[in-house]
């Protein structure tokens, strides 16, 4: 018999938009339970289940201590049976049957390595998986048409496997303003996505792009890329309308400069910072010497390390000196900024959240151009994200708060 009066009963919002998610979660392993859970179902195409699990993971992220009992869980939103029998797995025997053969499962690590691709999706994967593609080497043999994205993924798997850090996306920060300084003066770059949010890794870097001046941002996307094209930082690029454009009438469609927003999905080619290359030729030298004063060591050393070494003092380095790294551009008009802003900061189901709230709740149509009232039959303008929460009845939420 549990004292009630002992356990901590927990109240969560619904929506996740209504919820300050800080990076500081308590509950990281159910988090990472349910959240393979996800990924497997949106793997398998399984959308809905997909959300329903994000939903779950969502609630238990918004949490501000560990759950220790299901008897803390009454009451609390999103929490479907599936997942509450996920969770009582977990409490009760420190992990999940259904979690642990799911990631044990031919099936999902065959997804998992091939939608690591970049430009490949869950379709694709599972096209390949049928004819028998499990693994990288299976697909280099294989003779599968890959597009120039797939081809770029592959050439790049390892370094875009790996996650950029915080130091790499401030680095790529300075390359990407002076780009956009040099062709346009005036105009401003935005660090979005996870980075905007605290984030210290991610798997990509995020910038939005504007102008003060509305208008002035047109035909800049093209100019940005052949900036970074000319001084060898792409190593590929693919800039796209955004396809909201490609919604001809609806309720969503906003006013005729829709047509000025532009994305580029690229993957940059990241030079090793000067200052760690300088380090790395400190610390040779270092070692270098200490082997001298220790003749002793000497023998001890690995013959092929200290060769190496040496040859590094007197050589350019022999390893590589630049990594890949998948950034996101997309240019927006200063009028849909901070609808853009909102847009492309995340997290995933945070923006989804937003918008349910907005159609469900406000009966507004919410896009990163802008917000539709479905009432009063009219756009409602913004100028920046705090407007734009008033406008939707939300407390306004920090970025570092919308880790959902
Ligand atoms: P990570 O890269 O650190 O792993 O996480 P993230 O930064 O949160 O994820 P992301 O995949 O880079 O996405 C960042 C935001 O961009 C996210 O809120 C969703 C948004 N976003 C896309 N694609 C599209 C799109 O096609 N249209 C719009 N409007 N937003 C998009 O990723
Ligand atoms: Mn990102
Ligand atoms: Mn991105």
């Amino acid at each position: 018999q549990i004292n009630e009066a002992e356990v901590v009963l927990f109240s969560v919002p619904s929506y996740a938009c209504q919820r300050r998610t800080t990076l500081d979660n308590h509950n990281t392993t159910l988090t990472d339970a349910l959240s393979l859970l996800a990924e497997n179902a949106e793997l398998s195409e399984e959308d809905g289940r997909g959300v329903a699990f994000r939903r779950a993971a969502a609630v238990l992220k918004a949490l501000p201590a560990p759950v220790t009992a299901m008897s803390q869980l009454r009451g609390l939103p999103c929490l479907g049976d599936h997942s509450l029998r996920v969770i009582k797995d977990i409490l009760e025997n420190e992990a999940s049957d259904e979690v642990e053969s799911t990631k044990q499962s031919e099936r999902f690590k065959a997804l998992k390595v091939l939608t690591g691709i970049f430009g490949v999706g869950a379709k694709t994967a599972d096209r390949w998986i049928r004819d028998g593609i499990h693994n990288l080497h299976q697909l280099r043999e294989s003779g599968a048409a890959l597009n120039r994205a797939q081809q770029a993924g592959l050439e790049h798997y390892d370094d875009l496997k790996q996650q950029v850090t915080k130091a790499e996306a401030d680095a790529i920060t300075e390359i990407v303003q002076e780009a956009v300084i040099s062709v346009l003066p005036g105009a401003q770059v935005v660090l979005t996505g996870g980075f905007r949010r605290g984030k210290q890794t991610g798997h990509d870097v995020d910038f939005l792009i504007t102008h003060p001046e509305e208008g002035r941002e047109v035909g800049l996307m093209p100019k940005i890329v052949f900036w970074l094209e000319s001084k060898g930082f792409l190593l590929y690029q693919k800039t796209t309308r955004n396809s909201y454009l490609e919604v001809k009438d609806g309720p969503g469609r906003p006013s005729s400069n829709m047509d000025r927003f532009e994305r580029c999905l690229s993957i940059f080619k990241l030079a090793e910072k000067e200052e760690r290359a300088i380090k790395v030729t400190e610390n040779t030298v270092k070692t270098k010497d200490s082997v001298r004063d220790h003749t002793q060591s000497e023998t001890d050393q690995d013959p092929q390390s200290h060769s190496y070494e040496r040859h590094e003092l007197t050589n350019p380095p022999v390893h590589r000196r630049w990594r890949a790294v998948r950034v996101d551009l997309v240019v927006s008009p200063i009028s849909q900024f901070a609808f853009a802003l909102l847009g492309w900061t995340g997290s995933k189901l945070f923006e989804r959240e937003l918008r349910r709230w907005a159609g469900h709740v406000k009966a507004m149509s919410l896009s990163s151009h802008a917000l539709y009232d479905n009432k009063q039959s009219r756009y409602l303008r913004a100028a920046s994200e705090e407007e734009i929460f008033a406008h939707l009845g939300l407390e306004y939420i920090p970025p570092s708060e919308r880790n959902a």
